[in-house]
């Protein structure tokens, strides 16, 4: 039992929880090297291009594409996913205590959902300002009965200053919103700020190795960083409770299960699950 009764009936009244050191600081630590490998070719490109001429390669991880690609960033997108797809993203999934937790809140064995986001929010960038939203708002209808537990993991210390995730308590038994897509640059779905409960709202400062954990009808976003040169790394992944509906982002082989840990079903090795993406 990695979870407490506390900590489930947690996540069944209020639709999320902070799991303190649920992934080990190795596992980050990989994620880190990763994010930094696509920040290397994304300063090569600007180089080759000439649009930079210092490379900054003795920055830190957490500085290096906000001092060097500056305003150039934001044509490498808001979110990664094909850029870092490999064997420290499957890994990732993998790594306890976060997926016994898992299987824990859908009591199933551990299945893997397709959808993940390597997210680099720059200061003061209206590009990553993430506005109220579901994340079924992107699976579709289908997926409001399901339980997609999202695990949003930092890469760097977060809090209010610098686009932590804040939350609406309980917000996941309101069923699936009304979603529109904002007209801000970052073009995100947008739930009207009238669903928003002030009072419940929480915001989640944390360290690395935590994992926020949300249900797909959870509403939450993520503001403006407005503080320091640091940028907010951050990755999130997301599971399935086992029979669940997806959603309308699939695998390309709409029947693979991605099975993470199961006494039962054959987990599903490294070169499967790259050869479904
Ligand atoms: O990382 C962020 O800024 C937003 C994350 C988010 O909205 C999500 O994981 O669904």
């Amino acid at each position: 039992m990695t979870l407490s009764t506390e900590q489930i009936h947690q996540w069944e009244t209020e639709g999320y929880l902070l799991l303190k050191q649920a992934v080990p600081l190795p596992i980050i630590e990989d994620v880190r090297q990763l994010f930094a490998q696509m920040v290397d070719r994304i300063i090569s490109q600007l180089r080759t291009e000439d649009l930079i001429q210092d490379e900054g390669v003795d920055l830190p991880f957490e500085q290096r594409l906000y001092a060097v690609a500056g305003e150039h960033a934001n044509r490498f997108g808001r979110s990664w996913r094909q850029q870092v797809l490999g064997e420290v993203i499957y890994d990732l999934h993998h790594a306890e205590p976060l997926a016994s937790a898992i299987g824990e809140i859908t009591g199933t064995d551990v299945i893997g959902h397709p959808v993940f986001n390597a997210r680099p929010k720059l200061p003061n960038q209206q590009l990553t300002v993430v506005p109220w939203h579901q994340d079924s708002g992107y699976f579709g209808a289908e997926s409001a009965t399901a339980l997609i537990p999202t695990a949003w993991i930092p890469l760097v210390p977060v809090d209010a200053t610098n686009g932590c995730l804040q939350l609406v308590s309980g917000s996941h038994k309101m069923g699936l919103l009304h979603h529109q897509t904002e007209d801000r640059e970052g073009q995100f779905l947008e739930v009207m700020d009238q669903h928003i409960d002030d009072d419940n709202l929480i915001t989640c400062p944390m360290e690395l190795g935590d994992a926020l954990l949300f249900h797909n009808l959870t509403l939450h976003r993520s503001t403006v960083h407005t503080t320091s040169n640091i940028i907010r790394w951050a990755i999130d992944i997301r599971y399935l409770r086992d029979g669940d509906e997806e959603g309308s982002i699939y695998w390309k082989d709409t029947d693979f299960k991605w099975v993470i840990r199961s006494q039962t079903q054959p987990v599903t090795p490294l070169e499967e699950w790259l050869s479904k993406w």
